[in-house]
């Protein structure tokens, strides 16, 4: 089944936030920020930018009528600067005017001085410093300083990862408008709508029933809207709340794209160690977070970074530490993997590094170490493992040694051009990693007419998630998918929502639609039963072509006549329903629990070819087994993992976020960072399905698939180093991604300063 929007996308209908029509009197936001990365406001004057013809209001940190806070995990965020300034980009002031040219214009007039202090950017010299978010975190499996000793082979080494920008198509924005009563409507594109509900309570003063949010759907969030939405909304909502007018905010690319936090960068040490079977014995890791100048999600990304250290491997004796470090950049923020793609690539790199020492491929040292069921992850779960099933069918499918002496061939018979190949597993820990927020709710009405309209707090945001919930009301009434109506996610109808994130949201509000769709359907049963004159009370309902079946006969009652005949009976045809996910825990305290309710695990061959001349290269192929479950809908799962090795990969390869050492952003717009585009997506792209028939809490047995694929991304970086090595063997491996062309063409030719 195609995605439900898919034709409103084509035809251009869709609502987004700029589409919706402004209403007389809406006054455009922009705020004025600091130029400074860290730094002393020691003059601020507003006078010329208010007297500007066409401003109604500018707004600074004093006009705040709650609190200046809008940090989600720790009260470290102002939402406007009052004194210290903590990075470029940090709003200080907002201007409220009748054009968003005029409050351009504004802003320009504003006079501010900042004092600047000495700023940092860099993870391990906030770490030397003591500039620490949140107390470091530690996981410990076994015991790794009694397992060096029977090594047989140790190796050490350094890994750096950079961020990444979202660059979701829609930019962030909000749109507040005034109801009455003082009550506030807010449409944003958020993925947490409770999580805006809840910043603009804080910053107006509000009580949360006061303040309305609704989401129709949003361009692309990738995690950059899961906390980082609040800002634009809790500004639009101050400016409401303060002149009683509509205020919108849509931010151009230029400033989402330098006020807004990306990927954590992280930077890591780590040390391996081998029997001389190729088994690992013991990994110790000590991850460096750039958290950015706020908390933010970071310490929750943090912990994901730990939980998936490992990766798809079993290794007895783990110590895993991680850094939360407080740099003066924009707080960095959640983005697809949350930390964990960042922990996966280290043990990567320490498996990369060790394989031509230990004579091998990376792949014999993968295969070697896969975890199986029964083993434990570092934080005490046991796995429940598809790494070596999806690994057997990934040699079945595909020809693994061929494809290795293929690319051995072509590197022996090409000087200027070289081949290299990767092997990527995956897994990945399905749930959110704080136990409270793995809750949903889902609110289905059916009408008279037999129209049913159902609303969760699920967020649609091109994932197709509004198409898997449609599709469980469709499968537990037998109904025609246009009989089913999916609303705007709206914290009026379903409250206190996790935000749409952790690739939960399908499992979470699927599950509770499924459970009030059932709920209703139990109630539909004894109607038919009264009706169809049976003493059956455990007569199992069917409806096949808008016809009733009771225990596969026939009843002649059309789905129409049962609800019009429950509603004569007065039998309630609304249900609200709320799941939590069972069985998961985690404790701090000792590092260990039951965070995930299941994983999710695949295998990933990428082959490139590197012009050894120029230093770019080309993705022959990503080749995939990957670990469905059941999947419910095919064509929308493999859109999210295309999608998402397409993004992996420019994470590996192109895309560079760069601030200068003033903490500037200079890959500021899509000039200086550049996205993958169609010449850089692979060639050829198959993934073979792995369906597995077991039982687990994933809605009707589909896993999760939005943030799992990203990461066979991985396996480009570790193909290019592979193609670099086989043209310039005396090059040392090192461990800095993105793999960008400078990057690769100063590595072929072993240059130090890479
Ligand atoms: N967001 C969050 C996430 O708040 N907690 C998580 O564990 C998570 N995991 C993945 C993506 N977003
Ligand atoms: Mo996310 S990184 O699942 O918002």
């Amino acid at each position: 089944m195609r995605s439900i929007d898919i034709h409103d996308h084509v035809k251009g209908r869709s609502i987004y936030l700029d589409d919706i029509p402004l209403i007389q009197g809406t006054l455009f936001a922009r705020v004025f920020t600091s130029n400074v990365a860290h730094g002393r406001i020691i003059k601020l004057d507003i006078s010329k930018a208010r007297d500007l013809e066409g401003v109604h209001k500018v707004l600074i940190s004093s006009d705040i009528t709650g609190i200046n806070q809008i940090g989600g995990i720790i009260d470290d965020e102002p939402l406007m600067a009052e004194n210290i300034v903590d990075f470029i980009g940090m709003p200080i002031a907002l201007v409220l005017a009748d054009s968003e040219s005029i409050a351009r214009k504004a802003c320009k007039l504003i006079d501010c001085k900042i004092e600047a202090f000495e700023e940092i950017t860099d993870p391990r010299i906030a770490y030397e410093k003591g500039a620490l978010i949140i107390p470091s975190k530690k996981f410990i499996l076994g015991d790794t300083e009694s397992t060096w000793s029977s090594c047989s082979h140790i190796f050490e080494g350094k890994a750096d990862i950079n961020g990444q920008e979202h660059l979701y198509i829609e930019t962030q924005g909000a749109y507040a408008q005034p109801v009455e009563g003082g009550k506030i409507k807010v449409y944003s594109s958020t993925q947490g709508p409770t999580a805006v509900q809840r910043a603009i309570a804080k910053v107006t003063g509000m009580e949360m029933h006061s303040i309305e949010v609704d989401v129709t759907r949003i361009g692309g969030g990738f995690g950059g809207k899961e906390d980082q939405a609040n800002a634009w909304a809790a500004l639009c909502a101050l400016g409401t709340h303060i002149t009683g007018r509509p205020v919108k905010y849509s931010l151009s690319r230029e400033e989402d794209i330098y006020m807004t936090g990306k990927r954590h960068p992280y930077s890591a040490d780590f040390k391996i160690g081998f029997d001389n079977k190729l088994k690992i014995l013991a990994y110790e890791v000590t991850f460096f977070q750039n958290a950015g100048a706020a908390a933010d999600l970071s310490p929750a990304v943090l912990e994901r970074t730990l939980f998936h250290c490992t990766n798809a491997y079993f290794i007895p004796n783990v110590i895993a530490i991680a850094h939360c470090c407080k740099t003066n950049l924009p707080p960095n923020t959640a983005f697809r993997g949350f930390g964990g793609p960042q922990g996966m690539f280290v043990i990567e790199c320490a498996i990369a590094i060790a394989a031509p020492k230990l004579n091998c491929k990376a792949s014999d040292i993968q295969k070697a170490n896969l975890i199986t069921t029964g083993d434990v992850f570092p934080y005490g779960q046991l796995a429940e493992s598809e790494a070596e099933t999806s690994w057997q069918q990934f040699e079945d499918r595909f020809d693994l040694k061929k494809m290795q002496q293929d690319v051995d061939q072509f590197n022996k018979e090409n000087i200027h051009l070289k081949k290299g190949l990767a092997v990527q597993p995956i897994c990945f820990g399905i749930s959110f990693t704080k136990t409270l927020m793995n809750q949903a709710r889902s609110l289905v009405h059916i009408y008279t007419d037999g129209s049913v309209g159902i609303t969760t707090g699920a967020v649609e945001m091109g994932q197709g998630v509004n198409t898997k919930i449609a599709q469980v009301a469709a499968h537990i009434f037998s109904l025609p998918i246009d009989k089913i109506r999916i609303y705007s996610t709206n914290t009026t109808r379903i409250a206190n929502t996790s935000p749409s994130a952790a690739s939960a949201t399908a499992d979470l509000n699927g599950k509770a639609t499924l459970m009030a769709c059932e709920a209703i359907k139990e109630r539909l049963k004894k109607v038919v039963i009264s009706i169809a004159d049976t003493k059956e009370q455990n007569s199992d309902i069917e409806i096949r072509d808008g016809l009733v079946f009771l225990d596969s006969l026939e009843t002649k009652i059309t789905w129409q006549e049962l609800i019009s005949k429950a509603f004569e009976q007065r039998v309630s045809l609304s249900e609200h329903a709320h799941y939590a996910t069972p069985d998961v825990h985690f404790d701090w305290s000792k590092g260990k629990g039951h965070p995930f309710s299941y994983h999710v695990y695949g295998t990933s061959v990428t082959q490139v070819t590197v012009d050894c001349i120029r230093g770019n290269y080309e993705i022959d192929f990503v080749k995939v087994v990957h670990d469905y479950g059941q999947s419910m809908n095919p064509m929308i799962d493999l859109g999210q993992i295309e999608g998402g090795i397409v993004q992996g990969i420019g994470w590996m390869t192109c895309e560079d976020v760069f601030y200068d050492e003033k903490g500037k952003l200079r890959s500021n717009a899509l000039s200086t960072y550049k996205i993958p585009d169609i010449y850089a997506a692979p060639k050829e792209i198959d993934i073979i399905p792995l369906i597995t028939d077991k039982e687990n809490l994933a809605i009707l047995q589909s896993k999760a698939v939005g943030e799992p694929p990203l990461m066979y991304g991985l396996g480009t970086y570790f193909a290019i180093e592979n193609a670099i090595q086989s043209f310039n063997p005396a090059v040392p491996c090192r461990m800095n991604a993105p793999y960008t062309p400078e990057k690769v063409l100063l590595a072929l030719y072993g240059s130090k300063d890479l």
